[in-house]
């Protein structure tokens, strides 16, 4: 299958109200010539601007957000794109951008203090790494207010600008765990103001627990907070359920668990599985285009990840370690590529982290190195985007085992660029969001090192067969659901979906095709789940026909039961009056 001549591959799509984009980070990061003392834009290719910024863009929206460095001036003006800039966010005006401001001990104290310090590792159920201190706590309020304050001066701005997208209500979509209190004060002052907007709520991490959650001790203003929205997001329906028990249990909110509402203060919120995606044709040309990096004949197994206690580094390479004790063949054949991104540089916990990981690398690999070999190559560092996707591509498996992760797109940018054959195997950790999806991965618990040593023995002997029907499925999936398709789904939930003439009816007057029953299929295919076919034989796969031996299989039925037989978890029995060699010879 081949990423760009699909039928799936989608149109634009746009918002029917303008939509203002509220995050921690504007998607580029400001920085100052050194030379000319200007300031320049350092623009993000990430997947999330990627389609995001061109749905602001269209309907004249806004991003609200911070700049990535404090400036003296307040006023000073933000620039306009680099002239020669061709990613997503060059369209993006300074005029529709809204810089916060924060003095910088404040931002620390919300920033690296109660974001980084308390959320996070609370949020990835870490409850011990989490810090609790009421002055962090104080910082991330005054910081939610100034973004609330800067979202209603947005909201204004659009009020004051005629023009396409007049007649409905402007979408403000908060993200993430920084500005869980924005959204109610957004709606109150706008409420004030007399301005009508829809306001929606995305969590990119997961929602934990009640038990993990109310250990949190100002964790009813953080519910009260996002219940603020009209809409919450979550990556997958387990973190939906976390979120309307904590409203439930905490607030005493009504919640109907079967619809995924919530009930407050007379208004009804609706919870959403919304499971983000990646430009899955975008990284698919990427990797056709991508010059070969890996000069060695061995089998690579990747793992790219920040580096970060929820990823479960020290546990692969301890993973690792155990598979090349319990298999031995596997020495100077295989070797680790790991990929880690310094994240988080200026925090201790990082700092030791990093320093653990030096170690463990030394050790594993002063251990077992031969003159010739050495088992883990270690990049601590960030590789360009065409080099990522020519890792991903000439990979033989890629390791995404974070202890705790909310969705992973790792996983997902792995199988786009898997256009090779035979492709390579995913292994994902059942307790990241991609894990609960992606069924026909190689499904690996990071804590338990002996069999994550077998599962990654396991990928390193897969058949072809099995290799190329894994991965076909698995990249179907996430060319049918990339990151424009989860742009889309999010507009569908706010009712905000502009349709276009092309779309509507689209989906009904297509018909039915292999790809579609894969899907179909795969939705009941996964690693917990064998599926059983129990097939009726004449008047069913075969058409009635006036003598039993002229009943014969349609081509068509033949092939999709040939590849249903190469699939490990699926069992067909054929039932028939006929005898069981007659029913071989039918079939076969
Ligand atoms: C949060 C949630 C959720 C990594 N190394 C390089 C590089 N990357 C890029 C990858 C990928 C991204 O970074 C990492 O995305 P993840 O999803 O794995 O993780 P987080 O940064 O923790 O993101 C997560 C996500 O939000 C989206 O909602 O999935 O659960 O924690 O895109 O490609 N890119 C380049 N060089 C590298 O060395 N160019």
């Amino acid at each position: 299958m081949s990423g760009t001549d699909s039928s799936a591959s989608r149109s634009a799509c746009n918002s029917k109200g303008s939509m203002i984009v509220v995050s921690n980070r504007l998607p580029f990061i400001l920085k100052r010539n050194e030379k000319t003392g200007e300031l320049e834009r350092k623009a993000s290719a990430g997947g999330l601007v990627t389609a995001v910024a061109p749905v602001v863009i269209r309907g004249s929206g806004i991003w609200v957000g911070w700049p990535g460095i404090h400036l003296d001036d307040p006023n000073e003006k933000i620039p306009e794109s680099n002239p020669n800039d061709k990613t997503p966010t060059a369209g993006l005006l300074s005029e529709k951008i809204v810089p916060i401001h924060a003095e910088p001990k404040l931002f620390d104290s919300y920033y690296n203090g109660c974001c980084n310090g308390t959320f996070w590792p609370l949020f990835h159920s870490m409850p011990d790494r989490a810090t609790f201190i009421a002055d962090h706590w104080k910082a991330y309020i005054k910081c939610n207010e100034e973004f609330a304050e800067k979202t209603v001066h947005a909201l204004h701005l659009l009020k004051q600008q005629k023009g396409k997208n007049g007649n409905s209500p402007p979408i403000v979509w908060v993200h993430d765990y920084h500005l869980m209190l924005a959204a109610n004060w957004i709606r109150q002052r706008a409420e004030e103001d007399e301005i009508k907007c829809k306001l929606a709520f995305f969590l990119h991490i997961p929602f934990p627990p009640w038990d993990i959650f109310r250990l949190f001790p100002w964790s009813d203003e953080v519910l009260q907070g996002i219940l603020g929205c009209d809409m919450v997001g979550f990556h997958i329906t387990d973190y939906c359920l976390n979120f309307i028990d904590c409203c439930q249990r905490n607030l005493g909110c009504r919640v109907d668990r079967k619809n995924l509402l919530v009930e407050l203060g007379g208004r009804t919120i609706c919870v959403r599985p919304l499971p983000i995606g990646v430009p899955f044709d975008r990284f698919v040309q990427l990797a056709q285009n991508a010059k070969p990096v890996l000069s060695t004949n061995q089998q690579v197994i990747l793992g790219v990840d920040r580096l970060d206690y929820t990823k479960g580094l020290v546990h692969r390479l301890k993973a690792f370690e155990r598979l090349l004790e319990k298999y031995p063949e596997h020495i100077e054949k295989v070797v680790l590529l790991q990929i880690s991104v310094p994240s988080r540089t200026d925090v201790k916990e990082y700092q030791d982290l990093k320093e653990g990981m030096d170690q463990l690398v030394g050790r594993i690999n002063g251990r077992f190195t031969t003159p010739n070999w050495s088992p883990i190559r270690y990049i601590y560092g960030c590789v360009g985007q065409d080099e990522l996707a020519a890792f991903y591509r000439d990979a033989a498996a890629a390791l995404v085992t974070p202890l705790r992760d909310g969705m992973n797109l790792v996983a997902k940018e792995f199988v786009a660029c898997q256009i090779n054959k035979p492709p390579g195997v995913l292994i994902v950790s059942p307790f990241a969001g991609a894990g609960e999806m992606m069924h026909e991965a190689l499904i690996c618990n990071p804590y338990e090192l002996d069999d994550a040593a077998e599962v990654i023995h396991r990928a390193l002997i897969m058949p072809e067969d099995e290799r190329t029907v894994r991965m076909n499925h698995l990249r179907r999936r996430e060319q049918l659901n990339d990151v424009d398709s989860w742009m889309k789904a999010f507009l569908k939930a706010m009712d905000s979906l502009e349709e276009e003439a092309d779309d509507i009816g689209a989906t009904s007057m297509q018909p039915v095709t292999i790809d579609d029953f894969d899907e179909y299929l795969s939705k009941y295919i996964g690693y917990t789940q064998k599926l059983a076919l129990l097939l009726d034989y004449d008047g069913t796969l075969a058409p009635i026909a006036p003598h039993p031996d002229l009943a014969t299989l349609p081509l068509e039925t033949k092939h999709t039961l040939q590849r249903l037989s190469n699939m490990s978890d699926v069992y067909i029995a054929i039932i028939s009056g006929r005898n069981v060699d007659n029913v071989k010879n039918m079939v076969s």
